[in-house]
Order: C-alpha cells, then structure tokens, then sequence
C-alpha cells in the first residue's frame, strides 16, 4: 500500500489512521499546486487519477483510491475491531458519515483554497474567515460535551478533524472564541500515531533533502 502525501495537508489524517491501524504503507511525497509534482517512480502524479490532489492511496494490486473520506473508510473497515469506525448499517456509522461530510465540506473545502492556491489573492480568505466562524463554533460546541467526536472513543473523524482544525494553528487565527477545539487539538496532538505519523513525514522530508544532496 502507498499513500500519496503533501506535509502539512489533508493527506496526514489517513497518515494519521494507517499509525493507529500499524500498516507500514510506503509514503510518497508529492507537490500540490498550481505546478503538482512528478512522482519519484517517474509517473506523472496527474495521471495518478483524481485531480492531482492528495491523499492518493494506491492498493497492492495497483488501484489508487481517492477522496479522504472514502480512503479513511477503507482503512478502518480494514481492521473493524479498532473501533475507528463503527459498523456499517448502524445509526452510528451514519453520524460518522455526518461528521466527515460536514469536515469535509463545511471546513476542509472553506480552508483549503486559502491555503493552497495564494494565486487567487485576498477573497478566498475572507470569505473562510467569515463563514468559518459558525462552523468552528458548532465544533466547539460539539467538543464542550463530548471527548471525541463521537463522543467517547477516538475515530477516523478525529484524525480528519485534528488535520483540518489544525491549519487554524498553522494560519495563526485566534481561538479565543474555540478554547474545546483548541484543547482537544492538544490532546489529539498527543497521540503516538499522530506524533508518529509526524516523525514519519519529517524523516521522509531529511532522506529526500539528504539524496537530492548526494
Ligand atoms: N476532494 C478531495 C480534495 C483533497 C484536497 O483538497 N487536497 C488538497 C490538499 S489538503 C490538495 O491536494 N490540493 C491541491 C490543489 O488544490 O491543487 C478529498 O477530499 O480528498
């Protein structure tokens, strides 16, 4: 299995499943953007499928999944015992789905064109800026009462949350009016996979920077 992944994007909440599951998928650095990479096996990352965007998960047999949500799912029906995703065709599988198409739509999609494509200037923040305001307050909410997002016990959601929620720290917004979300991006910090999935990314990063020397 390979994933497909960009630092610091939406890419690191399968990263962040594949740590909790223990699959040692091969990682695969690519460039998003205005200019995406061509990929170190020489393929170029557009006709990888999709958009080119991450995360890319390419199976042993050769498919290559895309769409977060969907990969995230994969993952954890992978091992239904981890209880990262309840089972399907229960009430909760469905509140499960609730989440990821609201992180999905409602935040990750607000986030990522600020984010990612400065080519199209001041407007795109300003509008995330405006309308993200309700929807990190209903997360905010949300997390007054409960631990995870499901409540009492850690999913694919939380990894998708803390990726996404995250990119407030990394804009430097003010979180005064979020202090449940900005503690439980603490505390979701702290996990081993996600400290893990982290260290796996940098060490990544140096033997690239390393061979490129070389
Ligand atoms: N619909 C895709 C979108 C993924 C996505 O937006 N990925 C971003 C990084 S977080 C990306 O690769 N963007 C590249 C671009 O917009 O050109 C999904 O949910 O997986």
């Amino acid at each position: 299995m390979k994933l497909y992944y960009t630092p610091h994007t939406c890419s690191f909440a399968p990263h962040i499943v594949l740590r909790e599951l223990g699959i040692d998928a091969e990682l695969s650095r690519v460039r998003i953007g205005p200019d995406p990479s061509v990929v170190a096996d020489g393929r170029d990352f557009r006709e990888l499928g999709a958009l080119a965007y991450v995360p890319l998960l390419e199976l042993d047999d050769g498919r290559v999944l895309h769409e977060g949500v969907s990969i995230l799912q994969y993952l954890a029906d992978l091992h239904p015992d981890s209880g990262l995703a309840p089972a399907h065709g229960s009430v909760e599988r469905i509140e499960l789905n609730q989440w990821l198409i609201f992180i999905s739509s409602e935040l990750h999609k607000l986030f990522s064109p600020w984010l990612f494509h400065p080519e199209y200037g001041e407007t795109p923040a300003k509008i995330a800026r405006d309308r993200l305001q309700p929807r990190l307050a209903l997360v905010d909410a949300h997390l007054a009462k409960n631990e995870f997002v499901l409540g009492q016990r850690f999913s694919i959601a939380d990894a998708y949350l803390y990726t996404i929620a995250g990119w407030t720290r990394a804009l430097k917004m003010d979180m005064t009016a979020y202090p449940n979300l900005d503690a439980y991006l603490d505390r979701i910090g702290q996990r081993d996979s996600v400290r893990d999935a982290l260290r796996r990314e940098r060490e990544d990063a140096r033997v690239r920077a390393e061979s490129a020397r070389a």
